[in-house]
């Protein structure tokens, strides 16, 4: 079997590991969240800064106004980034050795206290941290982020939670949550939409799906080498729809909060001849919505389904890169991180 398409069918696993991880270390996190940060800045690059703005948005929900650059914006920009008082940095990396985050963690250290979240106990990013989180099974083989990206998500939001002492008894059904939108590896879903030979890409989504439209966006281009664009799902009527034509697949993560706006835009796309992959929570009153659909069937709310609609995107741009003839396991012109020269 492809090594990434094992490590996608790992995510749940590797989401357990983290959780373990956080429960060993509880104490001490939350005593790291206790302080009173005044700025929160979330920072990474590639997936992980896609992944540092879901986790910024899901922050802001349950913990503090939270925000999200590239680790670059850091050190090129340092005086729109903090204000003097206590600031919070928590910069995501899955190998703990990215340049730019190496670089804009020693900058924040200067400015507060520093979190990484990341899969390489041993990093120099790890060795930085004040507190780290470490996704023991998000490591991967594969240069392409995947269950890497949704367990670091899932340890973010279990942070979140854990800071509001908000509902620790949501955690078994996101781990069910992630198990049932693996099962789309199981589906004809995947083998319909592909059989279309779409060429152009868009991922839509809100809020803290957001981030995770903009990972459906990378994971497309990183595998599969196909164009594709991401956008806040408003957004897409203001320019982007431009670009409609059946050979355009539109990928909606639809959420609960946004739900009515979205469903219209659905219904503007598909007169527009653009085709529609509607991922869900429920299928209530969607039923047929999108030319193809997928529900988790989860009562979960946004910020905590999040996790969940990435397996399904993952998995649409590996079989859509093996559709094409392209080893997912060896792209193009990537490296495992980016070490500056
Ligand atoms: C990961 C990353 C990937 C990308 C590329 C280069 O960096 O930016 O997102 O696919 O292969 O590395 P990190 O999470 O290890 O910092």
């Amino acid at each position: 079997m492809d090594y990434t398409l094992k490590e996608i069918l790992e995510t749940t696993k590797a989401c357990k590991k983290v959780l373990g991880y956080i429960e060993r270390n509880k104490e001490k996190i939350s005593e790291f969240l206790k302080v009173d940060y005044s700025d929160i800045l979330f920072a990474g690059c590639g997936s992980s800064y896609y992944l540092s703005q879901s986790a910024a948005t899901t922050f802001s929900r349950y913990y503090k106004r939270s925000s999200s650059i590239p680790s670059s914006e850091v050190f090129i920009y340092p005086d729109t980034i903090f204000n003097k008082r206590k600031n919070l940095t928590c910069i995501t990396s899955r190998s703990g050795e990215t340049s730019e985050s190496i670089i804009a963690a020693k900058h924040t250290k200067k400015r507060g206290s520093l979190l990484v979240i990341t899969c390489n106990e041993e990093s120099t990013l790890s060795k930085l941290a004040d507190l780290k989180i470490i996704s023991t099974d998000g490591k991967e083989k594969s240069i392409v982020m995947t269950k890497s990206f949704t367990s670091m998500l899932f340890g973010l939001i279990n942070l979140a939670i854990l800071s509001s002492n908000f509902g620790e008894e949501y955690l078994n059904n996101m781990l069910d949550a992630i198990d049932r939108s693996l099962k789309i590896n199981t589906s004809n879903i995947i083998n319909e939409i592909i059989d279309e030979q779409f060429t152009k890409f868009i991922f839509l989504g809100s809020g803290p799906f957001y981030g995770i439209a903009n990972e459906g966006m990378l994971k497309i281009k990183e595998m599969a080498y196909n164009w594709s664009e991401a956008y806040s799902s408003l957004e897409f009527r203001h320019g982007p729809i431009a670009i409609l034509d059946e050979k355009t697949l539109v990928t909606i993560l639809l959420s609960n909060s946004g739900k009515n706006y979205e469903i219209k835009l659905i219904e503007d796309i598909k007169k527009l001849g653009g085709k529609t992959f509607v991922i869900s929570k429920s299928k209530k009153g969607i039923e047929n919505m999108g030319n193809y659909n997928y529900s988790i069937d989860s009562e979960l709310g946004d910020y905590l389904i999040t996790p969940a609609y990435l397996p399904i995107l993952q998995l649409l741009a590996f079989y859509t890169a093996k559709n094409k003839g392209i080893n997912p396991d060896k792209p193009q012109n990537l490296e495992y991180f980016v070490k500056l020269k």
